[in-house]
């Protein structure tokens, strides 16, 4: 296929324009600028060209695919850590959101844009390859913290023609009379899919003053076997068994705290102060890790009762923006207003408090909330750059040395913030969920479920040491308490060692005998010694990422993944060299 740049589109503003070359392109209100910028690179900026504000949902570049050989298959890669990501065809798959019955909330989780797809129109973000029977094209933004990046393809209208879009999702974000942005430059090149995808990342991280130096990160986590029920006993009886366990990090998840938006404040089930759970944690040898949804609060919080005007609004009233129906959460959580410099200092004074607690490393979920369409303080920020701003404040409390662990995260806008990112869908001690997809309808892929966890895990493997370190979730290695077989808690755990990735144990230690500490002895070793190559410069690849739904193999230096993942038998992984 040839992909031919053709037009230029501001959805709602002005009607499609046609372009063939570079130059200054009116559009409606807008002029958007278009520059070669190197072989294979479009620079483009968006300029206000009117007397009035205007609110700018997005503009696009339209190339079109001629002498297409199909079937095209592509990478959809998800907008944050849960949204699922995997291989899709042209014209056969659909987008999720064009499924029956997604509620709203699923489709603002997984989605800059909400808005549901029609027809047969695919998504991916920040990046995709698309390979048809010549080879393979990649098409993918240069940077994530202005604006959002969405990849749109869709059939053309003969057989041996599609479209493909490139849209800077500014979500509404108003220009000012004669406001001019940059919009994150565009690379369209031509090679081998997986060498694509890697060279973008290394391009994309550099770009973006990516951190992905910090050490191999090996730990203790109470989310997969405690989750919300969490207490301090049960925190301290872990801590009391670890002594023996090759932990570097022992973090204390979702569950500690008074309610959702009250990181300071204890619920009764953790007695103590957090500074003196965490200097217990120290004492043991370890380093003190927490869990916050930074940018959320519950409204019988303290501070919703004390800052009610710090939250985002929807619909024309005084309506709080909803960031998560989370039923283990008591209802509704609000989205805080990551454009108001009050939110801002709120959110640095918090990180810093708990930092001088004592807790250097910081889980940060359900950070996606802010991109959420709303009404925020400052309607000049796109939803990247409400991500991007909240983060900041984090880091700006926490502190250069501070180790922080994306979640639930935008990947786009978090790139050179953060140290780790979770770059796929939470595990569960389950292989599959038998309700997949009640509520979640076509995104049940981004589901609690350790295969799901799996597949983004392989898939997303080129992002690690290039971005951040990659966090594939953590490993479960119980034999009991759990619904995955041991064969299955293996073959994951396999896998997070031949990704290179964070490993953190999220099991009741007292439940791990000789075999599960030999089994993790052999998942570090692997992961040392892949992560020790990323950090030199090789790739962590998937070279069947584009071949099938859910990948099975990995390939590092001279470490092989090799799976079978039979849905009868159950999964088998192993580790081979070559
Ligand atoms: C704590 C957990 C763990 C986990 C995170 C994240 O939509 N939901 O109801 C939903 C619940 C939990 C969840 C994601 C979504 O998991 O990934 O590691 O920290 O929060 O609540």
């Amino acid at each position: 296929m040839d992909l031919v740049l053709t037009g230029l589109e501001a959805p709602g503003l002005a009607p499609p324009s046609p372009v063939s070359s570079p130059g200054d392109h009116p559009l409606g209100p807008l002029v958007v600028q278009v520059a070669e910028d190197g072989p294979g690179r479009l620079a483009w900026s968006v300029a206000n060209r009117g007397d009035h504000p205007v609110a700018v949902r997005s503009v696009r570049m339209v190339w079109e695919g001629r002498s297409v050989r199909g079937p095209v298959r592509l990478l959809r890669n998800g907008w944050q850590s849960w949204s699922p990501s995997a291989v899709a065809t042209l014209g056969v798959d659909r987008d999720p959101s064009a499924g029956p019955a997604v509620p709203a909330l699923v489709r603002q989780t997984h989605h800059p844009d909400a808005e549901p797809v029609t027809g047969h129109e695919l998504r991916s973000e920040l990046v995709t390859v698309l390979v048809d029977r010549d080879g393979a094209h990649l098409v993918g933004f240069l940077g994530g913290d202005r604006h959002d990046g969405t990849v749109r393809a869709r059939p053309g209208a003969t057989d041996d023609r599609v479209e493909v879009r490139a849209e800077a999702y500014l979500g509404g974000a108003v220009l000012a009379p004669g406001e001019r942005r940059r919009l994150h430059p565009v690379e369209v090149r031509r090679g081998e899919p997986i060498d694509l995808l890697d060279g973008w990342a290394a391009r994309f991280g550099a770009a973006a003053g990516a951190r992905a130096d910090a050490p191999y990160q090996v730990g203790w986590c109470s989310w997969y076997h405690y989750f919300t029920g969490v207490t301090e006993a049960d925190v301290r009886s872990n801590l009391a068994r670890a002594a023996d366990w090759p932990f570097e990090v022992f973090q204390v998840d979702d569950g500690y705290q008074r309610a959702i938006g009250d990181w300071l404040v204890t619920d009764p089930s953790f007695p103590s102060e957090l500074s003196d759970l965490a200097l217990a944690i120290a004492h043991a040898g370890f380093r003190p890790g927490i869990w916050t949804a930074p940018f959320l609060a519950h409204p019988d919080s303290f501070v919703a009762g004390q800052h009610p005007g710090w939250f985002a609004r929807w619909g024309d009233g005084d309506k709080r923006l909803v960031g998560n129906v989370a039923p283990h959460w008591g209802g509704n959580v609000h989205v805080l207003d990551t454009t108001h410099p009050e939110v801002l200092d709120h959110l640095e004074r918090t990180a810093a408090a708990l930092v001088d607690a004592g807790y250097t490393y910081l889980k940060l979920d359900f950070t996606y909330a802010p991109a959420i369409a709303g009404r925020y303080h400052d309607p000049s920020r796109t939803p990247a750059e409400r991500v991007r701003a909240g983060y900041d404040a984090v880091r700006r409390g926490a502190g250069d040395d501070a180790f922080l662990l994306g979640c639930g995260a935008p990947l786009g806008p978090t790139v050179g913030v953060v140290d780790g990112m979770r770059i796929g869908p939470d595990v569960g001690p389950w292989w599959t969920n038998p309700r997949a997809g009640e509520i979640t309808r076509d995104y049940a892929g981004g589901e609690p479920a350790t295969v799901n966890a799996w597949r983004s895990t392989l898939v997303r493997s080129f992002l690690h040491r290039r971005w951040w370190l990659n966090d594939p979730d953590c490993v479960m290695l119980r034999a009991e308490a759990t619904e995955l077989s041991p064969t299955a808690a293996r073959a994951w755990a396999t896998a997070v060692g031949a990704s290179g990735g964070m490993a953190l144990v999220s099991d009741d230690l007292a439940l791990l005998g000789p075999d599960a500490r030999s089994l993790l002895d052999e998942v570090l070793a692997v992961g040392r010694e892949v992560d020790a190559l990323a950090v030199a410069g090789a790739s962590v690849r998937c070279p069947d990422l584009l071949e099938r739904p859910t990948p099975t193999r990995l390939e590092c230096g001279p470490v092989r993944l090799v799976a079978d993942l039979d849905e009868a038998r159950g999964p088998l992984a192993r580790v081979e060299r070559s």
